[in-house]
């Protein structure tokens, strides 16, 4: 231990090694849209799977929830250098739009209502990984949080989640979402840093 105990730096770093270099803790909840909230009600809500032929498989909110839903219970980590801990979710895991479905990419691009779309590795969107959000905190999701559903790829910089998403197109090559053509990273993982093109 040493001289500097833990309880040294204070409080506010008591984070048991949960904060990714670089990242300050945040106990709000802080709203980043590059463009106006969207309001969809889940009666108007679609989400489109698009595979690398053109295919297309679709789900209504029901169907989406038939699916089943999660407790997800995680920490997410925006590239703006904020952190917050303990953050409880509901959501349908991303393998589940998956099963039987015959494809054979290893990348994908999420869509949002609005136009947003970020590029994810499937790797980084399966097994336990990824979710379509449905729920926070207990309740709906609100509206500037992405609501009714966004994406949830809580391991990576929290851009990647995309908010008001509608669909997910299997691309077997990877290309650059709406902040990757503005530099941000392809991958986008906190705990290498990957913030930036080159990082
Ligand atoms: N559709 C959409 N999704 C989005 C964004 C956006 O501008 N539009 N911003 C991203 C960024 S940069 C971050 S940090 C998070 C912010 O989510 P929050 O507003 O719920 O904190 O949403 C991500 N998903
Ligand atoms: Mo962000």
């Amino acid at each position: 231990m040493g001289f500097f105990s833990p309880g040294f730096r204070g409080r506010e770093h008591a984070d048991d090694g949960r904060i990714p270099p670089g990242q300050y803790l945040e106990h709000g909840f802080p709203v980043l849209s590059a463009g106006p909230t969207q309001r969809v009600a889940t009666t108007d809500w679609t989400f489109t799977l698009t595979t690398e032929t053109g295919e297309k498989h679709s789900w209504t909110w029901d169907e989406m929830i038939a699916l089943g839903v999660e407790d997800i219970h995680t920490d997410i980590h925006c590239v703006t250098s904020w952190s917050k801990l303990d953050t409880d979710w509901k959501g349908v895991p991303i393998e589940k739009f998956l099963d039987g479905i015959e494809y054979s990419s290893e990348y994908s691009m999420a869509h949002s209502y609005g136009g947003y779309t970020t590029n994810v590795p499937l790797d980084d969107l399966l097994g336990g990984k990824a979710w379509v959000a449905v729920g926070y905190d207990g309740g709906p999701i609100p509206a500037e949080h992405g609501g009714p559903a966004r994406l949830l790829v809580p391991h990576l910089y929290f851009w990647k989640s995309a908010k008001w998403v509608n669909g997910l197109t299997l691309m077997q090559q990877d290309e650059p979402g709406f902040w990757e053509q503005n530099g941000y990273n392809m991958h986008g993982d906190p705990w290498r840093e990957e913030r930036y093109w080159g990082s």
